[in-house]
């Protein structure tokens, strides 16, 4: 086994087919912790409602967690905006689970982090939700339609091309774009609040490393890329990649992580 003092980790989204839940399950045996904080996203309540996938290792995955808290473990809950239905409750503490809108972790060495969830910093699940539910796929539709579009131009007698697809593309920025406009916005409010740094999540990109002078640590998901930020005993952060098997957690470097092309990234936030 491998005891650090914390774990952290987001975007679990139990209830979902796509959740890794027996690799998320041979990562907590394999890293018991004094503190674990999840970083929101854990049950997706969205998509409960379209359908439930409900597995015993998810099961296993609730159970191991309250027991965790049970036998004197601090476990905080951040809740997301897929799980944000439990935001009504924060303050409150649930089978030993304390739940917070957002917490200050202080690692071993002093450091102060933020730690909260992140949704409040992406633009584009705030304001334009349309926007990251059309996505890609929506892309196509876009180019599909203006065939119909020119056509109706045509017999409208409005000359020149106007591209519907090309204006959409101008709107709808690349996912490169929307990491780092995000990176920044999060790290700006670390930095705002004098903390050394934000622990969040909801982007599905892992990272540790520094924005603009501040540690910006993302947790990454248990969707696909099973990865998790532990802290030391000596407070020293490490990002993590869960690779099954071998029963010990990958430290990753974050130029791997952020280099990962996130396709389909606004989708899977959305979804
Ligand atoms: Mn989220």
């Amino acid at each position: 086994m491998n005891r650090v003092r914390s774990v952290f980790i987001s975007d679990v989204h139990l209830g979902t087919r796509a959740c890794q839940a027996e690799r998320l399950l041979g990562f907590l045996r394999a890293y018991p912790s004094d503190h674990l904080y999840l970083v929101g996203d854990i049950v997706d309540f969205w998509a409960m409602k379209r359908e439930v996938r409900w597995t015993p290792a998810q099961n296993t995955v609730v159970q191991k967690i309250l027991r965790r808290a049970r036998h004197g473990g601090q476990v905080t809950f951040i809740p997301g905006n897929h799980d944000e239905a439990l935001r009504e409750h924060v303050g409150i503490t649930l089978g030993d689970i304390r739940l917070e809108r957002e917490c200050v972790h202080e690692t071993a060495d002093g450091r102060r982090y933020l730690v909260l969830h992140g949704d409040e910093f992406d633009q584009v699940t705030r304001h334009h939700r349309w926007l990251a539910v059309l996505g890609d796929k929506g892309y196509d539709l876009l180019v599909r339609m203006n065939i119909g579009l020119s056509w109706l131009r045509r017999r409208l007698g409005i000359s020149g091309y106007w591209s519907l697809a090309g204006y959409a593309k101008r709107r709808i920025r690349t996912a490169v774009d929307f990491i780092d406009d995000f990176e920044r916005s999060v790290a700006r409010a670390v930095r705002d609040r004098g903390l050394d740094g934000v622990i969040c999540g909801h982007i599905h990109v892992a990272a540790l490393r520094e924005v603009d002078g501040v540690a910006y640590v993302n947790c990454g998901d248990w969707v696909d890329s099973c990865t998790a930020i532990v802290e030391h005993h000596d407070g020293r952060l490490e990002l993590v990649e869960w690779k099954d098997e071998s029963g010990e957690a990958t430290p990753i470097s974050a130029a791997v992580v952020t280099g990962a092309e996130a396709i389909g990234l606004r989708e899977r936030i959305a979804a």
